[in-house]
């Protein structure tokens, strides 16, 4: 018995007493596709060649060597870090990322301009969601898109957010999965506007232009994005958690969570339940805010946590759509993948692990005394040897081991670019 066996049978008697099923945990773990965001890949560059500064209040900071130049690049750069995270996941892809030979503008865009992921999503079998780009272009370098008063650009953007639609739904049928298009816009301002109801109210009659079309929720699902401030953006953004939640519930559409994207002591945990009694599904962007940034590597903290035990305790994995956003250039992108997405999971994993049930009884008896005890007895137990032993079981690496494998592909194919 290896050592990983022999770790993780005691840990499945531990977590036995307890009342929790280790092996049902991990089938349940297994059947979780996170949407890795390409983005981490190339520093939100995109392949329209186009040298446009990123804008839209985000940005991204560190030059670490190796970073992916082609679409061929990324997608061998997303294998590999696929290769290092256990199970089956998704590809999230923003329109910036079109393949083709020609400029295309982005209102003319069209699923034919996406054919090589697609048959390259098609070749791993995983799912592909999909963004459309409404910044790093001139037609948004004053941030304005949806909501620009240029009925023209406007108009542009309004075509740009249908055409993305469509690309989306292209995907979900050729794949058998749906794709879930998210639309986040960066428009706002930097000081206090004049007119703000001018503004939310070109957002609506925007959004109802983009959305007027039915597509099957078999092939495309469309979701929006909220946001308090970006950078340059500090004073509005037309685009807010409200706005967007009322939108959704009167529109029957998905709500996007972004944690990065509230008040820097605000967390998305606590909204979860709130809002799923009157909306079908949410996407999650699941980031990390430091200070200004919206946008740090996830890492296995205390509000990861909470996000992914609000999931698993209301049974919402089915209505939940998880996806990463993050951008971190200062450090191998491939490692950023990897440890955001494995963080992600091993949350999802201690999640399953809590023994909800008693812990609900106390609560329900009014025993908060044992709710408590109980709740810190738990933190302890051994959760990293049934991660190990996941791990084993999917054929990636267990432990740090994955970092080796990603120190060898910078050696033999990031330090050649
Ligand atoms: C920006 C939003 C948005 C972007 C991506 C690149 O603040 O979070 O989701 O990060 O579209
Ligand atoms: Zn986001």
């Amino acid at each position: 018995m290896s050592q990983v066996d022999k770790s993780y049978e005691l840990a499945k008697e531990q977590y036995a007493a307890f009342g929790v099923n280790t092996d049902a945990v991990l089938k349940k773990l297994a059947t979780v596709a996170i949407s890795l965001h390409c983005w981490q890949g190339d520093d939100v560059g995109g392949f329209e060649n186009k040298g446009d500064a990123i804008g839209g209040g985000l940005a991204v900071t560190g030059n670490y060597p190796g970073k992916a130049r082609t679409p061929d690049e990324l997608r061998a750069d997303v294998e590999k870090a696929f290769s290092l995270i256990p199970g089956k996941h998704r590809l999230n892809l923003h329109a910036c990322y079109i393949d083709t030979d020609k400029k295309v503008e982005r209102n003319e865009i069209r699923p034919e301009h996406f054919k090589s992921w697609m048959d390259w999503a098609k070749g791993l079998k995983i799912g592909v969601d999909f963004n459309p780009t409404y910044f790093a272009h001139p037609k948004a370098a004053d941030g304005m898109t949806l909501t620009n008063p240029n009925k023209g650009i406007r108009n542009y953007w309004i075509e740009h957010g249908i055409a993305c639609r469509e690309i989306g739904a292209a995907f979900g049928k050729k794949l058998g999965t749906p794709a879930v298009t998210n639309q986040w816009i960066p428009d706002g301002m930097k000081d206090s506007p004049a007119d703000r109801k001018y503004f939310r109210d070109l957002l609506v009659e925007s959004l109802d232009k983009v959305f007027a079309k039915k597509i099957d929720p078999k092939y495309n699902l469309d979701s929006i994005e909220g946001k308090l401030f970006g950078v340059g953006v500090e004073s509005f953004t037309t685009g807010s958690h409200e706005f967007y939640l009322a939108y959704a519930v009167k529109n029957n559409k998905l709500v996007t969570l972004d944690s990065g994207h509230y008040h820097p002591t605000e967390t998305i945990s606590d909204k979860i339940t709130s809002i799923f009694p009157f909306v079908k599904e949410i996407l999650l962007h699941v980031s990390r805010g430091v200070r200004w940034d919206s946008d740090h590597v996830v890492i296995l903290n205390d509000d990861l946590q909470a996000i992914a035990t609000e999931l698993v305790r209301g049974n919402f994995l089915s209505r939940t759509h998880i996806g990463l956003d993050y951008f971190d250039a200062s450090i191998n992108r491939i490692a950023a993948w990897v440890i955001g997405t494995r963080n992600m999971l091993k949350a999802l994993m201690i999640a399953m692990l809590e023994p909800s049930k008693t812990l609900c009884q106390y609560e329900r008896k009014g025993d908060y005394t044992s709710r408590l005890a109980l709740m810190e007895e738990i933190k302890t137990l051994p959760y990293g040897a049934v991660w190990d032993y996941y791990c084993q079981s999917k054929n990636v690496p267990v432990g740090i081991d994955w970092l080796k494998e990603v120190k060898k592909y910078e050696e033999d194919v990031l330090s050649k670019r």
